[in-house]
């Protein structure tokens, strides 16, 4: 169904999906710019900053070291290659950590007006959730109401951001070795905020100027985030809307209705996303979509807070972030409700080919060319309502003989919460820490993180993921990853027939799917409590475990930070798309090698889905082995598979 455009790009190159490939073909007919377009636009793309050797911290800059040592090595103020790779990726890991812990301390502040009842349209959803971490944090609950028992959570965790403390109190979730290994390298979480205004503060000129020194507070800051801001977000979402557990859900483009309203959340925190389902239910609002024609309103997800929704409350998920303008394409859309991360600029334009009402709520993320809705969560049912009654009047709008709906939806499981996890394994990892040892399961892999069109749409995901479940690997997805996956239909019970035997017949007793899907990019806090507790419950480091995460199309800071956190964990983590990194062997040679002696885990490059699986297999194997328990040898050599193009 792909066709050649005129500059010869070739639509099913640019994705593997059959939804975005019929919507690409659209963009192209009516000329409507997209993502593609704008990257085939860019290249050339400047090789100083792809080798991440430009700087412009400065006005004494901006500099660039000539990567062929035939051009100046340093720069005016004498940063050399070494220095400004590393202050560079500092930099990166302090935004993707800020703005995971951004989203955390906007939850924190409403949970608490929440537990004070000066909200309307929030509740504590999950009481015992809550109890389960006042006892944690050593906050009394007995014969108290849950306000006040939510409210001393909430200043306690406060304290977290600022700079009073000496680490982080989810720190103290980490198995007693990996602690050890933070304190010996001086990197323990303090103040999430402090953590990562230091990075800021290394990186002007004239700071710190020696790269190691940088790059491990690059890993104390994506500490911040992994086991602070992360982390925070992800608990306390729990409490207020419910902690995840396995449910069906649909997920592509064809979970728009023809017959309905269609609202798409796309953006990253639930406080948003949360009220608009609910304001979706209103009968009043129903019944004025009714007198509009449309047979009810169908709220979608996008992106993250489409993970979050659709873990909580199974609600369907249009696609990933490349999907993002294709939807519209659809013609079916009547709003696109936006927070913040990961919403391209691009959003406004494509809206205005069609009735799409873009309406933006975060007065911290504007868009010039939507609608403002300033999103106060004190009046957030009201707020909910009134956002849905404008996409509501926008469905009369809508041109029925430009509507599109590409493709049937995919059936997808979701919602694997580590307290389902282990609910589904009886209430203790031991069933798990069993397969894993007696060899049915391998190991598992967390295959994380963004879509990039530098890479055709979701391969990088689906294909490793494939690979690995087929080797008896049990694979764990957040973010796009998910998404992607639950496209290919690898998120169902029985996909556990992809999967190779020992695998195959765990997931078939319990009822599983292959790959678990665990939430949204802040979830991956529950990745690292899930491998915490594995730890703990045998004795051992993280690093011990045989276990990786890989990122095969990540493109955001957060993606960076992410890495971070993850590797100082003690997990080794392969990206498939190469970081602005390689102007400095040196900080490569560090973060490819020299991690290993420090952290105990490396990050490897493969953008290969093929090798990615054979490199994460040998690791897990070399962990098995070290563990004592029965091990196989890898294949050294990638077997031959037809190599799909990138479609830059
Ligand atoms: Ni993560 Fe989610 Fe997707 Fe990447 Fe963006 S939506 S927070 S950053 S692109 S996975
Ligand atoms: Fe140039 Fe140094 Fe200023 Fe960077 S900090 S722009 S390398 S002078």
């Amino acid at each position: 169904m792909s066709t050649v455009s005129r500059d010869g790009h070739h639509s099913g190159r640019l994705t593997i999906n059959e939804d975005a490939r019929r919507m690409i073909d659209v963009a192209r007919e009516e000329g409507i710019e997209t993502v593609w377009d704008r990257l085939q636009a860019q290249q050339p793309q400047c090789g100083y900053c792809s080798l991440g050797v430009s700087c412009r911290n400065c006005s004494m800059g901006p500099c660039r070291i000539d990567p062929f040592g035939a051009g100046p090595q340093k720069g005016v103020c004498g940063a050399d290659a070494d220095v400004i790779v590393a202050r560079n990726l500092g930099r990166t890991i302090a935004a993707g950590s800020s703005s995971h812990s951004d989203h955390g301390r906007d939850i924190l502040e409403v949970f608490l007006a929440t537990a004070k009842g000066e909200t309307t349209g929030y509740r504590i959803a999950d009481e015992a959730k809550l109890l389960r971490l006042a006892a944690e944090f050593g906050i009394p609950s007995d014969g108290r109401s849950v306000s006040d028992v939510a409210s001393d959570l909430a200043d306690r965790l406060f304290e977290d951001f600022g700079s009073r403390k000496e680490h982080l109190s989810f720190v103290e979730r980490a198995p007693a070795k990996r602690r050890e290994v933070w304190e010996k390298l001086g990197i323990v979480p303090r103040g999430i905020d402090r953590e990562n205004v230091e990075m800021l503060h290394r990186t002007h000129m004239g700071v710190d100027n020696d790269y190691v020194n940088i790059l491990l507070h690059g890993l104390r800051t994506g500490l911040s985030d992994g086991w602070g801001g992360s982390m925070i977000a992800t608990e306390l979402s729990d409490i207020m809307f419910g902690t995840p557990s396995p449910r069906m859900s649909e997920v592509n483009l064809g979970v728009l209705r023809s017959d309905q309203v269609n609202v798409a959340m796309h953006g990253h925190n639930p406080l948003l996303s949360d009220v608009i389902v609910s304001a979706a239910q209103d009968p009043e609002l129903l019944e004025l979509a009714r007198s509009y024609g449309a047979t009810g309103i169908n709220v979608v997800g996008l992106c993250c807070t489409g993970n979050e929704l659709q873990m909580r409350r199974g609600v369907p998920i249009a696609g990933n972030h490349l999907m993002q303008e294709l939807v519209m394409m659809t013609g079916a859309l009547e709003a696109m409700v936006v927070d913040y991360q990961c919403i391209m600029p691009s959003v406004t334009d494509v809206a205005k080919c069609y009735h799409t009402q873009i309406i933006s709520t975060a007065d911290k993320a504007k868009f010039p060319g939507a609608t403002h809705v300033s999103f106060d969560p004190h009046r957030g049912a009201e707020i909910g309502k009134q956002i849905v009654r404008m996409a509501v009047e926008a469905y009369p709008n809508r041109n029925p003989d430009r509507v599109r709906i590409p493709v049937k939806p995919v059936q997808m499981m979701a919602g694997f919460s580590v307290e389902a996890i282990l609910g589904a394994l009886g209430g203790t990892p031991k069933p798990l820490v069993d397969a894993i040892a007696g060899g049915a399961i391998r190991g598992a892999v967390a295959v994380v993180g963004c879509s990039n069109p530098k890479v055709p749409q979701d391969y990088g995901h689906v294909e490793l993921t494939r690979q690995l479940i087929e080797h008896d690997v049990l694979v764990i997805v957040t973010g796009c990853a998910a998404v992607a996956n639950g496209k290919a239909g690898q998120m169902l019970p029985e996909s556990a027939r992809m999967a190779g035997p020992g695998l195959r017949g765990v997931c078939e007793a319990l009822g599983i799917p292959p790959v678990l899907h665990m939430g949204s990019c802040v979830d991956n806090s529950r990745v690292l409590v899930l491998a915490g507790a594995l730890a703990s419950y045998l004795g051992v480091d993280i690093d011990q475990l045989p276990l990786a995460g890989a990122a095969p199309e990540w493109y955001s800071e957060k993606a960076v930070a992410i890495g971070a956190y993850v590797v100082a964990s003690g997990v080794k983590t392969v990206l498939g798309v190469q970081p602005p990194i390689f102007g400095s062997p040196h900080v490569v040679d560090l973060l490819a090698n020299g991690l290993e002696g420090v952290t105990g885990a490396t990050f490897a490059i493969e953008p290969d889905p093929a090798k990615a699986s054979l490199l994460i297999r040998r690791h897990i194997e070399a962990k098995r082995k070290a563990l004592g328990l029965p091990y196989e040898e890898v294949e050294e050599m990638a077997p031959a598979v037809e190599a799909v193009g990138t479609g830059a």
